[in-house]
């Protein structure tokens, strides 16, 4: 029999055990910029990476950046840096259990590095995986995660079996040859399917609870990850929802029913999007992101305090594109108002001039959008009564333009 080589070994996901990352590992992240991104950027871009590690339980104790036209093949990054790495790595103060790479790697880059620096590597999409198998509640959202995590590993079987036998230790003299990787490729095939077809069977229940729900307007919540959707979404419909600093706190999607003025229309709340969100989760979470596909206007929140807030929108716009979500009306919420007032204004700001700017910036905004935005703070619950009226008018036209014989809906 063929041992199907399963992951616990050097720190490889075990899929049905998951959780890859152990709580307080140290670990070492890693960059590589390419010629259009700046120095800001890039460390904003580990900033993000480092609370990702931080979510899965790891702390940041080093970064290493390397300016490259592309990657190396073998190795990612070049002989020069990698040995950088290895002197820090093997100096008697420091303590280093893992590495983590901003980029997806391929399965013999990430064995090539390892072997260099004896100490586990995982990519960004290891990571995020690593996450979504940890907040994975729901039997639908564990199948996503799942499934995302075969196809994840599909690819990287080859690197993962040289890995057993480089590594010799008690799994076979010899290392495995064709027939042995096929048939895990088979093994993992049919699990994929397995998943798939479970799959669809959420969908199809999915699918008809949306039907049950007639004609009202369905409200969508999109955005970046941690930008604020759980917390707005408690705002609005006054329940208790999830709501933590932390990247994807939510993986399902909510729904609830909202009124205002006898309006009644659908509110949802779901997972937020990242950079470089592996393809996989994104293609296994599509039917998570079913309600956003049929949402009848989107609600794009923006977390303005975020230094890079532009990237971020430009990240959520191709994911919705990608999703076939693009072509909505969308009003753009910009939130954290508080925070951003508190960064970006010096305290001894006079109040008329610090008004002035925000005057400024609201004006600017309004005119690139055509007026389809708010700028709130869901936590101090400011201008969340103009919020509320936009959207309340957003949703009335849509009945009126909808429904135009009936007047049950609105005033
Ligand atoms: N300062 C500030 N923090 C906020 C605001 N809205 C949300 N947060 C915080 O941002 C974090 C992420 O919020 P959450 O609603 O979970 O974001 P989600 O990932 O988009 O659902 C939480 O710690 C919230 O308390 C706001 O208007 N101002
Ligand atoms: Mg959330």
């Amino acid at each position: 029999m063929v041992l199907f080589p399963n992951f616990e070994y050097k720190g490889y996901h075990l899929i049905d055990k998951n959780k890859k990352i152990k709580k307080s590992e140290k670990a070492i992240l890693v960059g590589l910029i390419q010629q259009h991104q700046t120095d800001e950027q890039i460390e904003e871009y580990l900033d993000e990476l480092a609370f990702l590690a931080e979510t899965a339980g790891a702390i940041e104790v080093k970064r290493f950046t390397q300016r490259r036209e592309r990657p190396d093949g073998r190795t990612f990054l070049g002989k020069g840096k990698l040995q950088e790495i290895k002197q820090y790595i093997d100096r008697a103060d420091t303590e280093v259990d893992i590495l983590i790479f901003d980029d997806e790697l391929t399965g013999s880059q990430i064995l090539n590095i390892e072997e260099a620096l004896d100490k586990h590597v995982l990519d960004r999409s290891d990571l995020i995986l690593d996450i979504f198998a940890a907040r994975a509640t729901t039997a639908q959202a564990r199948t996503q995660v799942e499934l995302a995590q075969y196809q994840y590993i599909l690819p990287r079987l080859r690197g993962m079996w040289t890995h057993l036998e480089r590594q010799g230790g008690g799994i076979g003299t010899r290392g495995p040859g064709e027939t042995e990787i096929e048939t895990d490729r088979r093994i993992i095939r049919d699990k994929v399917s397995v998943l798939k077809k479970k799959l669809i069977k959420f969908d199809k229940q999915g699918q008809t609870q949306r039907k049950e729900r007639g004609e009202l307007i369905r409200v969508s919540l999109v955005g970046y990850t941690n930008v604020g959707k759980s917390t707005i979404m408690r705002v609005l419909s006054k329940e208790e929802v999830f709501a933590e600093n932390k990247l994807f706190a939510t993986l399902d999607t909510t729904t609830r029913k909202v009124v205002y003025e006898r309006t009644p229309f659908l509110l949802s709340d779901t997972v937020g999007f990242i950079r470089k969100l592996p393809h996989h989760l994104v293609e296994s979470f599509k039917s998570t992101l079913d309600e956003t596909r049929e949402a009848d206007i989107l609600l794009h929140v923006v977390d303005l305090s975020h230094p890079t807030f532009e990237d971020q929108m430009n990240v959520v716009n191709g994911t919705l594109k990608e999703l076939n979500a693009f072509d909505k009306p969308v009003i753009i919420i910009f939130n954290k108002l508080d925070l951003y007032e508190k960064k970006a204004f010096d305290e001894w700001l006079e109040p008329e001039v610090k008004e002035q700017l925000l005057k400024e910036l609201i004006a600017s905004w309004k005119k690139r959008l055509d007026g389809n935005c708010i700028f709130i703070s869901a936590q101090e619950k400011t201008n969340i009564a103009e919020f509320r009226d936009i959207l309340l008018k957003k949703v009335k036209d849509l009945y009126r333009e909808r429904y135009p014989y009936k007047t049950v809906f609105y005033e």
